[in-house]
């Protein structure tokens, strides 16, 4: 829909003022601000957000849907940490632990050598005795398997917990895992960045200042990043808006987050079972307010092994323009917490199909969201 249609829906519609006011906001390419963005969380109706969301997404990337050829290696569930949503870290030794050798990673590697990936995600626990020289290492030898390859890798609290263990400060620590070979970040460890809600869930992690902080350092020497926010659990729409307003305003100065992933909170084998998971609406308002409040974003992902396909297929129209990788079922953190797909693996061709069931334009990229080819 373009602007002048859903300014005639917007006339004749029972939206009260106040979401109209905010909404032309929005199709006059205008900034809504955090008590704007709360206000869409409280009372905007799926439809309507999703029609402004819709538009934001259109504007910036017209149909194309972005997917990429990845595998992920979980070097471990060992962590230092026990962040209560967490369902696959373990003590070192407990039942259950996994702790793969630099070998062990490398051999899983050479098996990719003729499949086409073009980028490593590496995200696991935070293992007591792994610093960075160990982790550079890896992704060197990975590099000497596969040349072509994006490393896209460790959350801010991985990164950390390795600078910290190896006598660096952030800076230093950085510009060695980018001599490693390091290209990307991941955006996890992010949660919600409100203090309060932070203590309550995962209490030991880098606070969110240090989030927040070796993000910029990356963005700094020209690391690209992805930011996170997981929701569903005891955090409020107040605390979401707090979050998205925090990444919006580093974005502002680095310019160099490349996509935002809303990560809903899956309640199986963790210390908030109790919470009931999100409702697929809340799911897509989620998506929605995230596109027209992260107006410096250029995208927003749907992680679909965690939300399962016939929803990212339905997120493509709420905001929603880019759905990850292949996987190649190299993934267990989320099928541990519960998550859609128990195995998940799609080939660029099945990707493509979902893509093309909702009208949207399949595009592989790489990690930098180059096109490698439009299907
Ligand atoms: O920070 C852990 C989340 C994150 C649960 O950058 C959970 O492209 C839901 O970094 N329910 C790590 N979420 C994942 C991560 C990631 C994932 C996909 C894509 C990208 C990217 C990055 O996983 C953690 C935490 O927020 N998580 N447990 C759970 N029970
Ligand atoms: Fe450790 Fe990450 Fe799990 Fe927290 S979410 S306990 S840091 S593995």
């Amino acid at each position: 829909m373009n602007k002048k249609q859903i300014q005639n829906i917007l006339k004749e519609s029972s939206v009260s003022e106040e979401l109209k006011h905010i909404a032309h906001t929005v199709l006059a390419g205008k900034r809504i601000s955090p008590d704007e963005g709360l206000l869409f969380y409280k009372k905007g109706d799926l439809g309507f957000l999703g029609m402004l969301a819709n538009y934001i997404r259109e504007k910036k990337n017209k149909s194309n849907t972005y997917f990429n050829k990845n595998i992920h290696i979980e070097p471990t569930n060992i962590c230092i940490n026990h962040c209560k949503f967490c369902s696959y870290s373990r003590r070192q030794n407990e039942a259950g632990s996994w702790e793969l050798s630099c070998d062990d990673i490398l051999k899983k590697i050479t098996g990719y050598k003729d499949a086409g990936i073009t980028e490593v995600h590496i995200v696991g626990g935070v293992h007591p005795d792994r610093d960075l020289h160990f982790y550079g290492n890896l992704i060197r030898q990975i590099k000497k398997i596969l040349p072509h390859i994006y490393v896209k890798a460790f959350t801010a609290v991985e990164l950390d917990y390795m600078i910290k263990k190896s006598g660096y400060t952030i800076e230093n620590g950085l510009k060695k895992l980018k001599g490693y070979g390091l290209d990307a970040i991941p955006g996890g460890g992010a949660e919600i960045f409100d203090e309060k809600i932070r203590k309550q869930i995962c209490d030991e992690k880098s606070d969110s200042g240090l989030w927040l902080k070796i993000h910029e350092k990356a963005h700094q020497m020209g690391i690209p990043t992805n930011a996170a926010m997981l929701y569903g659990h005891i955090e409020n729409y107040s605390h979401r808006i707090d979050h998205l307003d925090r990444l919006r305003k580093l974005q502002d100065i680095t310019g160099m987050f490349q996509t935002f992933i809303p990560l809903k909170f899956r309640n199986k084998n963790n210390n908030l079972s109790h919470i009931k998971e999100t409702t697929l609406v809340e799911d897509l308002k989620n998506y929605a307010v995230s596109r027209i409040f992260l107006d410096n974003f250029p995208h927003i992902k749907a992680y679909w092994p965690m939300i399962g396909k016939e929803v990212t297929q339905l997120s493509l129209s709420y905001g929603v323009d880019d759905i990850d990788g292949t996987i190649e079922d190299t993934t267990k953190i989320y099928s541990m917490a519960g998550s859609e797909e128990q195995k998940p693996a799609l080939a660029c061709d099945e990707i493509a199909t979902l893509i093309k069931q909702v009208n949207r334009k399949p595009m592989e990229r790489d990690t930098l969201y180059n096109v490698i080819r439009a299907y």
